[in-house]
């Protein structure tokens, strides 16, 4: 049976891309490498040196450092810093941005990367995730600037996840569709076991950290409430599935359909998850899957951030679980006649 590799994927879609140098194609190479690196030491962690654990040290976000997530975004940071394909990195672990000095092998590519997300959940053995985003640099001359820093979500071209679990599973876009390839830890290689990904148009599964339900206001609690009622015709009650790392989330979503929400309250006004780093790869990936993604009232790809960590509600998935999600937020913050049923 004919496998293909991620490599042979990729460059399989340069070839039907008629402006392509073969650049794109070099960095997803590198993104590979530093996913199979980190893959290793994920399922190996705590196994010989001790990289459970914390660093003692906290990030941008006042989280934590892990050593894994350190490392993670140290090999991500290498690899890619030295690839020759981008002129800047951007990542969830750095405050500000690591530009690739004007002296060294740059691209005309900008990486942003949430390097480990989930990482609170690396020492019980929960699926964890590496999520990243390519842009090109926008502005002219050799500068790097907040142009490129910071650009619009629909200017993405390129976004994927890295899922280590039972099985390391590399999920990506460049625009013409959504495909997953599955590691396979013997031969180092990666093979397409995803094709041509597409999001059930509706699902039967809400994901939200329930825990948070004092801290909501009033159209979130109605909207989560909507969702256990019993009412057959509309599916519902809906199953409750959240894991709290967010690429297993997602992942699950994408395979299964349904609606992952991290609402924004009374603690975290604009939310928690970040634009660059997760909301706007995944809105991407979810778009090519025919999906949808909002902050609840606007389309997350049309948004331009204003600042490298800007945070914002993410409601992501299913197009009628995200629709109707926003149909009921609007009408119960409008405080209009009941939506029966
Ligand atoms: P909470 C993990 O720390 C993370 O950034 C995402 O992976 C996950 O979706 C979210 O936070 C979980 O947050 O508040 O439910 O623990």
């Amino acid at each position: 049976m004919e496998r293909t590799t991620l490599v042979q994927h990729v460059r399989q879609q340069e070839k039907a891309t008629p402006e392509a140098t073969g650049e794109f194609s070099s960095l997803m190479n590198e993104i590979m490498v530093a996913a199979k690196i980190i893959s290793l030491q994920v399922n190996s962690a705590g196994i010989g040196e001790d990289i459970f654990g914390l660093t003692g040290k906290i990030n941008v976000q006042g989280e934590e450092v892990k050593k894994l997530d350190e490392f993670s975004d140290l090999t991500f940071t290498k690899i890619i810093g030295q690839s020759g394909t981008v002129c800047a990195i951007t990542s969830e672990e750095k405050e500000e941005p690591f530009i690739i000095p004007a002296g060294d092998d740059r691209g005309k590519y900008i990486f942003m990367m949430d390097p480990l997300d989930g990482s609170s959940n690396i020492d019980v053995n929960v699926n964890i995730g590496t999520i990243f985003s390519v842009y090109k640099k926008k502005s002219s001359g050799d500068r790097v600037t907040d142009e490129d820093l910071m650009q619009k979500g629909e200017h993405q071209i390129a976004a994927g996840y890295i899922v280590y679990g039972s099985s390391t599973i590399f999920v990506y876009t460049s625009r013409q569709g959504v495909h997953g390839f599955t590691l396979d830890p013997t031969l180092g290689e990666f093979f397409l076991s995803h094709p041509d990904l597409v999001i059930p148009e509706q699902g039967s599964t809400y994901s939200v950290n329930e825990g948070n339900w004092e801290l909501w206001d009033e159209p979130q609690k109605n909207l989560v409430a909507y969702l256990k009622e019993e009412d057959h015709a509309t599916a519902r009650p809906y199953k409750l599935r959240y894991i709290g790392s967010l690429v297993a989330d997602f992942h699950r979503t994408l395979l299964k359909g349904g609606l992952f929400m991290y609402p924004k309250d009374r603690k975290s006004p604009n939310g928690k998850l970040r634009f660059s780093f997760e909301a706007a790869p995944l809105a991407l990936i979810v778009e090519q899957a025919g999906g949808k993604a909002s902050t609840g009232t606007r389309r997350i790809l049309d948004i331009t951030p204003t600042g490298i960590h800007d945070r914002l509600p993410l409601f992501i998935g299913s197009k009628k679980d995200v629709e109707m999600a926003e149909e009921r937020l609007a009408a119960s913050a409008k405080n209009t006649i009941d939506l029966n049923g």
